[in-house]
């Protein structure tokens, strides 16, 4: 299963995925998981907004379980991030077929569709779409980087645009959602185990500055007459690393675009984009205050115009402790495991799920920490438990 997958969208020169939403990489990995979904006998779904499902029994009974990830991928990203939940989640399935379990309960494997944002800037765009979090006119006004919309990006890929929409009565049909996902951080590999609980996402978001200054000839025109965006821009990202270090909190100006983008030409536009987030909403807010406060200070003093745009932002999710105690229940009967249980930075659609459905996330060891990254790595044998401690999880969910 995972030799067939690991290809799909792998970048030669740099060996990460660029598996985006609506391209044919996307489509290369929605083919997988559907003949993944057919040659076990399950009954393949794509919903309104592009979700996959693979349906053990029929959802239509309610109190269905659910696992399962995404498939799409940041630019250049690793194998694991999302791969991992759905390649286990088959993989768990499959175990409970072979230990002859009787489910009492609609099992279902899901992809959610375009989790990363990475294409149209906006991540989770199928769970929350499902979910109600996203309006139709919120959704196409999507747009990527070429002017494509999120509308005709789906419509080139074959999915009508004008089914997407809020999914209440799907959504209502699931008793449990469990994504098993790559830990994104070392606090498994420096606990030692194998296995995590989620306590809770940080709250995050996603903010666009806009630095307009004046354009001109790089080579004639004096310095003191310049109006020269980049240079707010770029005292604005040492900003907000001060600010999230005396804070405790992440921010990363991880995406840049520039206008005319020409070498010898001083830029016009410079447009960049901040990802910060936080154990709490407070810290949240004072760090970005704190960035964009310096940012006007930067670009006041350059004669530089600057506006600031919250593209996206994500509460805080304390994923609900009945379900929660119930998955260490389970593997502490299960498999005599004491699973810790740890909080996150790093968004999911169990986050987006938790606020319409009890929702609980596994994670796996990654001995380096690292994702978001071709060097993005999970050991096979954590890999294994990973699957071994979902089949537990779904066994105890859904057979009982
Ligand atoms: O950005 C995130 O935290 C997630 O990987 N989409
Ligand atoms: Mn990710
Ligand atoms: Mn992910
Ligand atoms: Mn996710």
């Amino acid at each position: 299963m995972w030799r067939e997958l690991e290809p799909l969208g792998r970048h030669a020169d740099s060996g990460g995925y660029r598996r985006f939403a609506w391209t044919g990489a996307d489509t290369d990995c929605r083919a997988w998981f559907r003949a993944q979904a057919e040659s076990r006998g399950l009954r393949y779904e794509l919903d309104r907004n592009g979700n996959q499902w693979a349906w053990l029994g029929d959802p239509a009974a309610g109190d269905a379980v659910v696992t399962g990830s995404h498939l799409d991928s940041v630019p250049d990203g690793g194998a694991f991030d999302g791969p991992l939940g759905v390649v286990s989640s088959f993989a768990a399935l499959d175990e409970l077929r072979g230990r002859q379990v009787r489910f009492t309960r609609p099992l279902a494997v899901v992809n959610f569709g375009d989790e990363e944002g990475a294409r149209f800037g906006l991540a989770c765009v199928g769970s929350r779409l499902a979910a109600g979090q996203l309006t139709v006119e919120q959704a196409h006004r999507l747009t990527d980087a070429d002017g494509v919309t999120l509308p005709q990006a789906m419509e080139r890929a074959g999915h009508d645009p004008d089914t997407i929409g809020p999914d209440p009565e799907r959504l209502a049909r699931i008793g449990a959602f469990v994504e098993l996902h790559v830990e994104q951080g070392r606090a498994l590999d420096l606990s030692g185990d194998r296995i995590g609980i989620a306590s809770a996402i940080w709250p995050h978001g996603r903010w666009r500055f806009d630095f307009r200054g004046e354009a001109n000839h790089a080579g004639t025109t004096r310095l003191v007459d310049r109006h020269d965006p980049m240079l707010p821009y770029a005292e604005t990202v040492l900003a907000a690393r001060r600010e999230a270090r005396v804070t405790g909190a992440v921010a990363t100006f991880g995406k840049i675009s520039v206008e005319p983008n020409g070498v010898n030409a001083i830029p016009s536009l410079v447009r960049g984009w901040l990802d910060s987030r936080a154990a709490d909403q407070p810290t949240l807010d004072t760090v970005v205050a704190g960035v964009e406060k310096a940012a006007r200070e930067y670009a006041q003093a350059h004669g530089v115009e600057l506006d600031v745009v919250r593209e996206s932002f994500t509460p805080v999710v304390e994923f609900g402790h009945a379900l929660r105690d119930e998955l260490a229940r389970i593997l502490t009967t299960a498999a005599d495991l004491t699973v810790p249980v740890l909080g996150t930075g790093a968004g999911h659609d169990a986050g987006i799920l938790s606020g319409t459905v009890p929702t609980a996330m596994l994670f796996v060891r990654n001995p380096t920490g690292v994702s978001h990254s071709p060097a993005e790595y999970a050991a096979e044998d954590d890999c294994v438990a990973g699957v071994t401690a979902l089949a537990d999880v779904l066994e105890g969910l859904a057979c009982r």
